[in-house]
């Protein structure tokens, strides 16, 4: 006879993300995980380790996606996933997509400690590279799933070193002739559940524990490159000049000005990696790429804004004497969350008596993108202060451990279903 399911554990929760946290390029700044560097390899190996002590099978595919599987009753039917990523932005914190696979990790760990074996398995994933710190485009592993980033489009990524993720998933031993393998099909999965930190300060201003995600915001990633005339810092009037790097700032700040005179709550507009050349104290920079990351809950809202950005920027340029060319990285779907899920989230939270609200996810997840071909909800646990893709974001364990009580809660009854 199954036993009752316990209650997350803080100190395993702790303890795991400590530990992955060891893996780490950037000990004196914060936390630096990239795609397939030493760090991330060998985190991916903790983490197979311990998915191996719970008895969980493993599988991976040709963009290296993780699945710890814990098979259910009847393993022909339609698995249950939960997951996250692993690797990090630069200098960042030790939370960000690790809290939703180590809570992977602890559910079924609860759900196998009562004796429970559901109808539906249960895989925890580990999604490959949801940040585009490496490759610039977010999301690879659950962007391939979705099917939106096949062997050809791998093999046209290339990192700053011109390294293709092509090449470098092969020269790791990835099964790269079976990248077609790696899609799901429509219902292959029947539901998908992340847990995450909120990287907002919308839940601890509000004083609640678990947020209940509507919308993943997604992003349109614009590459700007704006080329000028390099010349002397001294011997170039000020009337002569077609520096680059004054009007790249213009289009910065034009592109600021679109998402603060915003009639949507939800738009954020950054620019957050910038490269002058030649980047020298007495030249006038003759070239400036700049990444312009547009977001937005509404897909056609946010087109509206890269279309008034680009019509702006040309406008700068021709009144500066400079040449603008916009490259679209990529322009992704806003995702809805299932309402049914959302409904049994919102029931257990109930049943746990832990504190919850509604909200919206303004970063972006692997969800976003496996929700093109499964149902998806996430939990959002608070990010102290609002601060995240930083060395200072903090999450309590105790807060991770009552997301994952619910988390648990809710994998279960949909592995029943
Ligand atoms: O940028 C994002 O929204 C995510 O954290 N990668
Ligand atoms: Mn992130
Ligand atoms: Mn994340």
């Amino acid at each position: 006879m199954a036993g009752n399911l316990g209650r997350a554990d803080a100190g395993q929760i702790q303890a795991w993300l400590e530990a992955i946290n060891e893996f780490n390029s950037t000990p004196e700044f914060g936390t630096t995980r990239v795609l397939f560097t030493e760090p991330e390899v060998k985190a991916r190996e903790y983490v197979k380790g311990e998915m191996r002590k719970l008895g969980l099978k493993i599988q991976e595919d040709a963009i290296g996606n993780i699945f710890g599987l814990y098979e259910g009753t009847e393993p022909n039917l339609a698995p249950v996933w939960t997951g996250s990523h692993i690797d990090t932005v630069l200098n960042a914190g030790m939370f960000d997509g690790m809290s939703g696979v180590v809570a992977g990790l602890e559910a079924v760990r609860l759900i196998k400690e009562a004796g429970l074996r559901p109808r539906r398995s249960l895989a925890v994933v580990v999604y490959t590279s949801e940040e585009p710190t490496r490759f610039r485009l977010g999301c690879l592993g659950s962007r391939a799933l979705a099917g939106k980033l096949d062997a050809a489009a791998a093999y046209a990524l290339h990192d700053a070193e011109g390294k293709s993720l092509y090449e470098v998933l092969a020269d790791l031993g990835f099964p790269v002739g079976d990248f077609a393998q790696v899609a799901k099909k429509k219902d292959e999965v029947f539901a998908a559940v992340e847990l995450h930190i909120d990287q907002t300060g919308v839940l601890e201003k509000a004083g609640q524990t678990v947020g209940i995600v509507k919308t993943i915001c997604a992003p349109s990633v614009l590459e700007v490159t704006v080329e000028g005339r390099q010349s002397h810092a001294g011997g170039t009037s000020m009337s002569e000049r077609r520096d680059a790097y004054m009007a790249a700032c213009e289009m910065a700040l034009a592109a600021e000005k679109l998402g603060r005179e915003s009639t949507s709550e939800y738009t954020t507009v950054t620019v957050g990696k910038v490269q002058v050349i030649p980047n020298a104290v007495n030249v006038i920079p003759g070239k400036v790429l700049f990444s312009l990351d547009i977001r937005d809950a509404d897909f056609a809202y946010k087109n509206k804004l890269a279309a008034d950005f680009r019509q702006q920027a040309e406008a700068i340029a021709t009144c500066r004497g400079v040449n603008v060319t916009i490259r679209e990285v990529n322009n992704d779907h806003p995702m809805p969350c299932d309402a049914h899920i959302r409904q049994l989230i919102e029931e257990n939270c109930r049943k746990l008596q832990v504190p919850y609200m509604q909200t919206i996810s303004g970063a972006f997840h692997d969800s976003m993108l496996v929700g093109e071909f499964a149902p998806v909800a996430m939990i959002f646990v608070p990010s102290h202060g609002g601060i995240s893709h930083s060395p200072q974001e903090w999450t309590d364990f105790a807060e991770i451990a009552a997301g994952t009580d619910v988390l648990t809660e809710t994998l279960l009854a949909l592995a029943s279903a």
